[in-house]
């Protein structure tokens, strides 16, 4: 699902939500039910425009990925999370230009992206050529979603915001190509947000940003001489179910 407001028939309107699920036959009814209400109260604003599309595929054509691991720094305001999360990218390897550009790419915004930037982990340059749209990760969920839930609870994490960019953050990890990504919500009032990598897991950080802020977004970043067409080809079309 995705929807939008204030656009002409979803076309250049202000981003409100976007979700997936990837559900057995017998709860498609009742997945693009709860889809159309989350778009249509959406603390971001009532959507005007909601396009929910739904596919069909087999089972054995998805690949399985391990859910990444999950580890927390503790940050006192937005400023300290974004210190940590600079902290944590150079711990990665990302260089320090590709860090201050993704970190002011996001800051630049005036507005949400659906999408992703693509960002060259060295150079620090812009790679993708979607524009305020973004690249958008597609086509993953949890395998299970129970032993999803147990497994959580267990770490003291639940909510659709945790699991929702946990499940994108491990099919970005999981692609060939990715040193990193940087994420906070473009939800109001959620302010944790988190850098993610293939070596050291998922690193949340509780303040991201300000209270009230409604712009966020997501940077790929993408080791020198990535494949770009295939990278996006797997994160927008590869079926990827996450195992606990
Ligand atoms: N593919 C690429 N970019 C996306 C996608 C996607 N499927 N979904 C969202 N984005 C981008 C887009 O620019 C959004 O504006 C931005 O990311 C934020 O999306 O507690 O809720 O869905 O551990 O608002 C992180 C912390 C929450 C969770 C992130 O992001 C936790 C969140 P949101
Ligand atoms: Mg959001």
């Amino acid at each position: 699902m995705r929807s939008s407001k204030g656009g002409i028939n979803g076309s250049n309107g202000k981003h409100i939500s976007g979700a997936e699920r990837i559900v057995g036959s017998d709860e498609v009814e009742s997945t693009v039910l709860s889809m159309l209400r989350r778009a249509r109260s959406h603390e971001r604003g009532q959507a005007d425009f909601i396009n929910i599309k739904i596919s069909e595929f087999c089972e054995n054509t998805a690949v399985r990925i391990p859910l990444l691991n999950v580890y927390e720094k503790h940050s006192g305001s937005a400023a300290e999370g974004r210190k940590i999360a600079t902290e944590e990218l150079i711990r990665i390897g990302v260089s320090d230009k590709a860090v201050k550009s993704g970190l002011s790419a996001l800051e630049q915004l005036s507005d949400s992206m659906r999408g992703a930037m693509i960002i060259d982990a060295v150079s620090g340059v812009r790679l993708d050529h979607f524009a305020d749209r973004g690249v958008r990760c597609s086509n993953m969920d949890v395998a299970d979603a129970d032993a999803y839930i147990q497994r959580m609870s267990s770490l003291g994490l639940s909510g659709i915001h945790a699991r929702e960019a946990l499940v994108l953050a491990s099919k970005v990890a999981s692609a060939d190509g990715t040193a990193a990504e940087l994420c906070w919500s473009d939800d109001p009032n959620y302010v944790t947000g988190y850098v993610a990598s293939p070596q050291f897991g998922y690193c949340r950080i509780n303040i991201m940003k300000e209270i009230g802020d409604p712009v966020g977004g997501r940077i790929f970043f993408v080791k020198p001489n990535t494949d770009l067409s295939a990278y996006i080809d797997y994160l927008q079309n590869k079926i990827v179910l996450v195992e606990v």
